[in-house]
């Protein structure tokens, strides 16, 4: 039977039924199984169908909307609705393909203490060329073998910026679980991997979603997080999240987190790298390998970057998101908790510098430096924020 290339929609009759109890012509089952290949082909560790409908999250995103935990990511509730369906992004879609790509699991920054001025460490994932490139790259490689093989259907790919759930997407397409620290796991590959989907108006058979959870009665990520974000199993309060604080919000951190930081300079992956799966995270996708000048930073030198020589340094990296005026307030607050002496010319300079923001980190950062009174610098581990009370 000749199913390939065949206008989708029924073909030759012949039909088999999955989990979800439809029924599906051959042909499509085969392109879905040759497209899951190609994806594999470039590079994507895992792929999986899911059913374009509701997501089953909405009315937990919905929740958390309404309780602000999203803090300034205005993004989020603004497009809150469209969150409910793809159809937002692709009118008459009604498959989601979501794949997966490894990024660089090694590579732990030096502690503070370890070098002659500490180290703002760099969450894992913004250490390589940003992923968002590499990721549309491929989908649209993907969308245009799609179009190719079936001439007249729609294909389109995103990651991160659509309205989309992914996690949600994810777990319905069978790719893992949600962990009690919110990432989507998987038993081979832990969670040091992105999510994206290419979303299309064929109607290929969906994968059976991960119906099953395996963090048993671990809580090791509930308890490590250094600033107690989560507000339960699986929910977060992005505003407590020092991912949030260092790369979304524009604001001043607000002060009584700022310990919670530690050396952290953008992004934080505490609560992964205590998880048990993963021990044994793969190696990454070539494109994304970590690039060695971008595991650790020296705060006191991003202090003396002005947007020329930020722009040149980062730009075409995840580092962009935060902006020069986020890196340094950053960087005082890495400072602050971190630093010594041999800080203060840079930060008493960062005084005058013209964006407020980074004005006032500077001079917290200062105050702090000055209250410890020319003693070495302080081991910050990156522990939970003393006497900060589990929300
Ligand atoms: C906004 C955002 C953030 C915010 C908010 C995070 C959050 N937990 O919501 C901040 C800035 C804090 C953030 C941080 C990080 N992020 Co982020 N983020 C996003 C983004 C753009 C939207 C997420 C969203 O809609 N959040 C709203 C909440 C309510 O949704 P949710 O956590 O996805 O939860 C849904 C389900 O998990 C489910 N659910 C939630 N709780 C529970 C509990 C139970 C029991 C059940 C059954 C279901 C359930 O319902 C929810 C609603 O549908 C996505 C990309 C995307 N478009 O989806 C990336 C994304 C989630 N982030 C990602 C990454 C890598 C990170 C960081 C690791 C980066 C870092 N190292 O600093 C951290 C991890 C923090 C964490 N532990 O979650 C990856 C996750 C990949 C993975 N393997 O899971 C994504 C998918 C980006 C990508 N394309 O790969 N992120
Ligand atoms: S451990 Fe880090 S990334 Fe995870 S929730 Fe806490 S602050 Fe956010
Ligand atoms: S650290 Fe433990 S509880 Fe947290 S996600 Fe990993 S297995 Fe689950």
């Amino acid at each position: 039977m000749t199913v390939l290339g065949a206008p989708f929609g029924n073909v030759n009759g012949a039909a088999f039924r999955t989990g979800n109890g439809r029924r599906y012509d051959e042909g499509m089952k085969a392109l879905a199984d040759r497209l899951k290949e190609r994806a594999r082909g470039l590079g994507f560790v895992l792929a999986g169908v899911a059913a374009a409908a509701e997501a089953d999250g909405f009315a937990a995103l919905r929740a958390w909307l309404e309780q602000g935990r999203h803090g300034d990511m205005e993004y989020l509730s603004r497009h809150g609705d469209a969150r409910r369906h793809p159809r937002s992004i692709l009118d008459g879609v009604r498959s989601v393909l979501m794949v997966a790509l490894c990024y660089d699991p090694d590579g732990g920054a030096p502690l503070a203490g370890e070098t002659a001025s500490p180290r703002g460490r760099v969450a894992r994932y913004a250490r390589s060329a940003d992923y968002h490139r590499v990721m549309w790259d491929r989908l649209n490689e993907l969308a245009a073998w799609l179009e190719a093989e079936r001439p007249g259907c729609r294909a389109v790919g995103v990651c991160d910026t659509a309205p989309l759930l992914e996690r949600d997407f994810a777990r319905r397409a069978g790719l893992g679980w949600f962990g009690k620290n919110a990432m989507l796991l998987h038993r081979r590959l832990g969670s040091y991997f992105f999510l994206g989907a290419l979303l299309t108006d064929l109607e290929l058979p969906p994968d059976a979603p991960h119906e099953t959870a395996h963090c048993g009665t671990c809580t090791a990520c509930l308890d490590a997080c250094p600033t107690r974000a989560f507000v339960g199993p699986g929910v977060l309060d992005a505003r407590r999240c020092v991912s949030y604080l260092t790369i979304e919000l524009r604001g001043p951190i607000p002060e009584e987190l700022r310990p919670g930081v530690g050396d952290r300079l953008f992004g934080c992956d505490v609560c992964q790298e205590v998880c048990p799966w993963n021990r044994r995270a793969p190696a990454p996708d070539p494109a994304l390998a970590a690039r060695p000048d971008l595991e650790a930073l020296d705060p006191v030198e991003l202090l003396g970057l002005d947007e020329e020589a930020f722009r040149r340094r980062f730009k075409g990296t995840a580092l962009w998101r935060a902006r020069r005026r986020g890196l340094l307030r950053n960087a005082a607050v890495v400072l602050g908790n971190a630093g010594g002496p041999e800080a203060l010319p840079a930060l008493r300079r960062a005084l005058a510098d013209a964006e407020p923001l980074v004005r006032e980190a500077a001079a917290w950062a200062i105050g702090r430096i000055e209250a410890r009174g020319g003693g070495p610098r302080p081991a910050v581990n990156g522990g939970p924020t003393p006497g900060l009370p589990w929300a």
